[in-house]
């Protein structure tokens, strides 16, 4: 046996750590050590703050089922997309970020090379079969200088990334369970979207992909 057959099994070390755009890192299996504590921690922030789908301004309901957690949670209705301090649903705050996932999006952020990281926000979706995103971007948010970091969990999903340019053609990219992608620097405000969820079942979540975007409002609000 040659020894590198010993080694076979692992993935070479430039895949934990992949550039995928300018300012876009993607670290795999970034958050698949502690899986139980974090899915444990996502279910009861969902809870306390249920999965629903918000209407767009444009009149549409989303396929995508979304709460949040932390100072602030992202809150879409026919007045607009904006941030708020309080659940619409439940009239109370929204539930704090736990330690644990603040802790893995501040690590995550660290790795690619943005210190001190303090996200008010995780904005949480989950795709059933079928539910998709379509191409977006990101800029309900202040402080466009720190990067979002999203965590991919469950069944895995087509991701679309394009550029800032919503004319540029965007590239699939496949997201995995425990994929931690840093979206930082010119990528920030790349378009962006989900193809439909393919079915499937997960061996942790069943039939369903959960996303958290961590984000930097920006609004002096911690
Ligand atoms: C690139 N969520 O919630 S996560 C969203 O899988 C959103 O649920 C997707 O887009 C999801 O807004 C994508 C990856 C992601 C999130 C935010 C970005 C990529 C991004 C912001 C700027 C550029
Ligand atoms: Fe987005």
């Amino acid at each position: 046996m040659r020894p590198q057959d010993l080694f076979d099994d692992l993935p070479p070390p430039e895949a934990a750590h992949t550039p995928i755009a300018p300012g876009a890192v993607l670290l795999r299996a970034g958050g698949r050590d502690g899986d139980v504590a974090l899915l444990q921690a996502v279910e009861a922030v969902i809870a306390q703050a249920p999965l629903r789908h918000m209407q767009t301004p444009g009149g549409y309901t989303m396929s995508v089922a979304t709460t949040s957690c932390g100072a602030l949670g992202w809150v879409s209705d026919p007045q607009g997309y904006r941030y708020a301090t309080h659940d619409p649903l439940s009239r109370q705050p929204w539930p704090a970020m736990p330690a644990c996932l603040l802790a893995l999006a501040q690590r995550a952020a660290a790795q690619a090379g943005y210190a001190h990281f303090q996200p008010e926000a995780c904005l949480i979706n989950q795709y059933l079969p079928g539910a998709k995103l379509s191409l977006h971007q990101d800029k309900d948010e202040k402080d466009l200088s720190a990067p979002i970091v999203s965590l991919s969990l469950g069944l895995p999903a087509v991701f679309l990334f394009g550029t800032p340019r919503r004319s540029d053609r965007p590239q699939p990219l496949r997201l995995v369970h425990g994929d931690v992608v840093v979206w930082g620097g010119p990528s920030r405000l790349a378009y962006h979207g989900v193809q439909p969820l393919a079915d499937g079942a997960h061996g942790l979540l069943g039939r369903r992909r959960i996303n958290l975007t961590f984000r930097c409002v920006g609004r002096g609000v911690v």
